[in-house]
């Protein structure tokens, strides 16, 4: 295959194949929360695949990408295996932080994840700082922050985004509007719903793209991501989406903040089958290919959940280690 349609086969099955993945480890992660597998908390990314995805199909890796406490997408997007990062919540040696970390501390800085973290909101200036450093450096790359609806009325959104803003950083601030911080609705926590129009308070560009479309979040990306190579400066895009999922596993999926109707109705508008049906519709990549990518995907993290179950624990006389700096 050659030219454009070569171009729209290969994104297609890497747009595909990553949000399979990404909802098959979730769904695993789930499950394997009930049996008491997974130490410390667990916030899936179920519903909003899209996102992490769309964004990161433009990234190379040595754009820095700062997470949140619910990263298990944007580490796989990134290209974290399956295997690292499943052994990671299972506390082992061969997670990605040694098991170490567990979920709120994924990092593979050599592939430009920054880490995932628990704490809402500094995530947006870690990324600023990111891009401040590439345009004194003059490398060429990006810093990206991805970030929920509830870290906007945190002030590091205003910090961040106002220092990208007058230096021009390459930065950008995906915000994933799910609609609910935990289980206050956005609507509740802010006059102004409209995410993407707040950029025009710090004078950059805002955009407001369905964060369930994975092509629409990636065109969205990729303008921006241009934008920011060519000294053009930052870019805030609101990705709405919605997480079909408790905010945390063992968390009710419903109760007082939302009702199973709304759900059943943002299922409807689940990302991979949507773009499932788009891609059979448009032609890109034939049926049999997508069902081989899933039954790939399922094998690859059949293997990497047993290898994680069977995997040592870190040695517990290294438990000091890489907390302090070496000194000489
Ligand atoms: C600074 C800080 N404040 C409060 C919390 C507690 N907390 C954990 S998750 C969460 C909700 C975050 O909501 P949002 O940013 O919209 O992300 P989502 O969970 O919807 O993906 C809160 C308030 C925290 N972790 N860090």
């Amino acid at each position: 295959m050659h030219g454009d349609r070569g171009e729209r086969f290969e994104l297609h099955r890497w747009l595909y194949r990553t949000m399979f993945t990404i909802r098959t480890v979730e769904e695993r992660l789930a499950r394997s929360f009930m049996a008491g597998l997974i130490h410390g908390a667990c916030h899936t990314y179920v519903g909003e695949e899209a996102v992490a995805t769309g964004v990161c199909a433009g990234l190379t890796d040595d754009d820095a990408v700062f997470s949140t406490h619910r990263g298990h997408g944007h580490a796989l997007a990134k290209g974290v295996s399956p295997a690292a990062l499943i052994a990671e919540l299972y506390g082992r040696e061969t997670g990605i932080s040694h098991g170490r970390g567990g979920s709120m501390h994924l990092f593979a800085p050599e592939i430009g994840l920054m880490g995932t973290s628990g704490i809402v909101g500094p995530c947006i200036l870690q990324a600023a700082g990111a891009g401040y450093s590439a345009k004194l450096l003059e490398n060429g790359s990006i810093g990206v922050a991805f970030f929920g609806d509830g870290a906007v009325g945190n002030g590091a959104f205003h910090e961040g985004l106002n220092l990208a803003a007058i230096y021009d950083l390459p930065v950008l601030f995906v915000c994933e509007n799910n609609l609910y911080a935990t289980e206050v609705p956005f609507s509740y926590a802010s006059r102004n719903p409209d995410v993407a129009s707040r950029a025009s308070g710090y004078g950059i560009a805002g955009i407001g793209v369905d964060g369930n479309d994975v092509l629409a979040v990636h065109e969205a990306a990729t303008g921006a991501i241009r934008r920011a190579r060519a000294g053009e400066g930052p870019t805030l895009i609101e990705a709405r989406t919605y997480r079909t999922r408790p905010h945390a596993e063992g968390m009710s999926p419903t109760g007082v903040y939302r009702t199973e109707e709304e759900v059943a109705e943002w299922r409807e508008k689940d990302p991979i089958s949507r773009f499932r049906s788009r891609i059979l519709s448009e032609g890109t990549v034939p049926e049999s290919d997508l069902d081989r990518i899933e039954s790939d995907v399922r094998a690859e993290v059949d293997e990497a959940e047993r290898e994680a179950a069977a995997a040592p624990w870190p040695d517990g006389g290294t438990a000091p280690s890489h907390v302090y700096r070496e000194t000489t």
